[in-house]
């Protein structure tokens, strides 16, 4: 073989190896990526969308109108519902094939994507140990022990076959008896460590604050890790908000809200 024929060759080998390994590189993530893409129904109207690994509210009609009449998979209260489509109002609708009303009762989860998401069942109980409580409490200098909602949630939010626990504690809304400052906390504790999601606290008018829940948890980004989203219920009948936590680095981090 003549020598410049050789290096002819030997260059389109090395143009080809390098395509491949460009692809394997980049390529791969972003079919990846295209595949991590999801939208997100949460209660009366909250439309949340993930792409190219970053989280958009849905809050403009022009948003909404997107998603509206396609097929979602449908949870209420965590259970699965059905497949539905969606029609977006002052409140989220659900149709079925033949465009006929289906009626629901309860929290609405629904999404939309290219894989499924493992909707995880969890129930919350009275709490009867009130030591992370208390701990809590006196680390932001609150005395009072009364409350309008004290719950604990066991469930496997990291998937390692032992139940993590979620504290909620808030005393908004009291009508029994009227406190000077409000507060709401939530918070993890696992391996006896404490990890805060939520903490709120301010002078009382009885209607200010609001109420947080356990909303949903599941992997609603597609990394193998779980997320969780938070409600937290306004005074009377406005929107509640809902704040989806990432775990990472130890933390709760807060990826969207509305
Ligand atoms: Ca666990
Ligand atoms: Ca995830």
């Amino acid at each position: 073989m003549k020598k410049g024929k050789f290096k002819y060759i030997v260059l389109i080998l090395l143009l080809i190896i390098y395509a491949a390994a460009m692809f394997l590189a980049f390529g791969v993530d972003e079919v990846k990526e295209r595949k991590a893409a999801t939208t997100i129904v949460l209660g009366d109207g909250v439309v949340w969308d993930y792409s190219s690994r970053s989280w958009l509210n849905f809050n403009t009609p022009q948003l909404i109108e997107d998603v509206n009449w396609k097929k979602f998979n449908v949870y209420v209260d965590n259970e699965k519902f059905g497949n539905y489509s969606i029609w977006i109002d002052d409140k989220t609708y659900l149709f079925d094939d033949n465009r006929e009303a289906v009626n629901y009762q309860g929290n609405l989860f629904a999404y939309r994507a290219e894989y499924l998401i493992d909707v995880i069942p969890f129930s919350s109980q009275d709490i009867t140990d009130y030591s992370y409580v208390n701990k809590v409490l006196e680390e932001h200098g609150v005395e009072s022990k009364q409350f309008t909602l004290a719950n604990v949630t066991y469930v496997d939010f990291d998937q390692d076959g032992v139940d993590e626990a979620f504290y909620i504690v808030s005393n908004v809304f009291a009508t029994e008896f009227f406190p000077d400052r409000y507060f709401s906390y939530v918070f993890m504790v696992d391996n006896e460590k404490i990890y805060m999601l939520y903490e709120d606290s301010d002078t009382n008018t009885g209607v200010n604050g609001c109420k947080p829940a356990l909303y949903t948890i599941g992997d609603f980004d597609y990394d193998k890790d779980n997320e969780l989203i938070l409600s937290c219920a306004k005074y009377s009948n406005q929107t509640p908000i809902f704040m989806l936590y990432e775990f990472q680095n130890n933390a709760f981090r807060i990826e969207i809200s509305n």
